[in-house]
């Protein structure tokens, strides 16, 4: 019989790559969206909306009466916790919201499949954030984070992830659940969201060789240049969340290319792609600089790449080239 999963979050970046993911594998998907005053599936594929394998269904995260009733009428196999407020910078002018999405939502579900649905195995998207400040170095490997680095959050954003990711591990071991969270490393695409930093420039540039804008009037204006974030493919990353929930037992696995650039170093390949330079066209604004800083990621991924077999398809200049193509059409 095929697997139902459930997607909170399809209407965003993850979800709608791993709706396509699932259904490729004959999943039955029940994908649950925020109510939106105009149509907000515009990342999925109409082949996709009109898959009959798909369902579509109104949701808040935030509603616990919402989470229980869901879970409760689907039983379903798998579940892709993937909905969340998840702009770092937003995170610091709401962060009570942040909270109120990012960690009591999870907990809502979480307790709806403790009390509903025993058998669901529950994915949660952790976040590189969480290690904040904070790396580790060694003479092989340079610097770097993994499953053993200690956190030290930077944001509300990265706090309300780390309490979420504490609570997934306490409902494995205080319920047996088969829960467990990927902490994953910055993963961009055509569809990432508009206000961060990788789309915002693309977008930028799909304008400029359009004529839409005058560079010479219009800027791109940025905040921190220097900093230094492992940059990989959506699909290469909603592949590993899909394979976490296939293992015998559940683990939390870091998923990241082991590379890592600064925004200068995309900028730079962005705009080269397009033969323009981009120091003609940004301007450093202190209104995009965080009152809190993440200034360097960079991740390990071994133990997923060796117990799970995954690894990431998509190399940066491939990444950076596809953005700016998509952007530019
Ligand atoms: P995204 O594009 O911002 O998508 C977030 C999704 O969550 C959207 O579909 C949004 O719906 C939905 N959502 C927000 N609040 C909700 C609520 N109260 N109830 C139901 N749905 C709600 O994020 P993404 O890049 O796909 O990331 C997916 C997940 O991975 C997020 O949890 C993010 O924090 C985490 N993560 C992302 C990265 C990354 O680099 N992309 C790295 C590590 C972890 P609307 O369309 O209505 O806004
Ligand atoms: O910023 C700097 C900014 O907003 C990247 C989310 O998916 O990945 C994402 O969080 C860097 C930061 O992503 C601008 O200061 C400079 O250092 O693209 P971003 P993020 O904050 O790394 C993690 C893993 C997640 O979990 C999150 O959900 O770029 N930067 N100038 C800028 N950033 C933005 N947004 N806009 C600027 O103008």
């Amino acid at each position: 019989m095929n697997k139902t999963a459930l997607i909170t979050g399809i209407t965003g970046q993850d979800g709608s790559y791993l709706a396509e993911l699932l259904l490729s594998k004959n999943y039955k998907v029940v994908g649950l969206y925020r109510r939106s005053s105009i149509n907000s599936f515009s990342r999925i594929d109409n082949t996709i909306l009109s898959n009959s394998n798909l369902i579509m269904e109104e949701f808040d995260l935030t509603d616990p009466s919402d989470c229980s009733s869901i879970v409760e009428r689907y039983q379903p196999d798998e579940v892709y916790n993937l909905a969340a407020q998840s702009h770092v910078a937003t995170s610091f002018k709401q962060p009570t919201t942040t909270v109120e999405i990012d960690t009591i939502g999870v907990l809502n579900l979480l307790e709806a499949i403790r009390a509903r649905c025993t058998k669901a195995r529950f994915y949660q998207a952790s976040t590189s954030e969480m290690f904040g400040s904070n790396y580790v170095e060694s003479t092989d490997l340079g610097k770097y984070q993994n499953e053993e680095t200690p956190f030290v959050p930077q944001s509300p954003y990265a706090i309300s992830k780390l309490a979420s990711h504490h609570m997934v591990r306490v409902y494995r071991d205080a319920y047996s659940l088969y829960a467990c969270a990927g902490i994953l490393f910055n993963h961009e695409s055509p569809r990432r969201g508009e206000n961060f930093v990788t789309r915002k420039i693309t977008k930028y540039i799909g304008s400029l060789v359009n004529k839409r804008i005058d560079g010479s009037v219009v800027k791109l204006k940025l905040g921190n240049l220097d900093a230094t974030r492992d940059w990989g493919h959506a699909k290469d990353y909603v592949y590993g969340m899909y394979l976490m929930l296939q293992q015998d037992k559940p683990k939390d696995y870091v998923l990241a290319t082991g590379e890592s650039h600064t925004v200068k170093e995309f900028l730079e390949l962005a705009f080269n792609s397009v033969d323009l330079d981009y120091r003609d066209y940004v301007v450093v604004d202190p209104e995009f600089y965080r009152p809190c800083e993440v200034p360097f990621l960079r991740g390990d991924s071994t133990l997923a790449r060796k117990e799970l077999g995954w690894e990431n398809k998509v190399s940066f200049q491939q990444l950076v080239s596809e953005m700016v193509q998509n952007d530019v059409a």
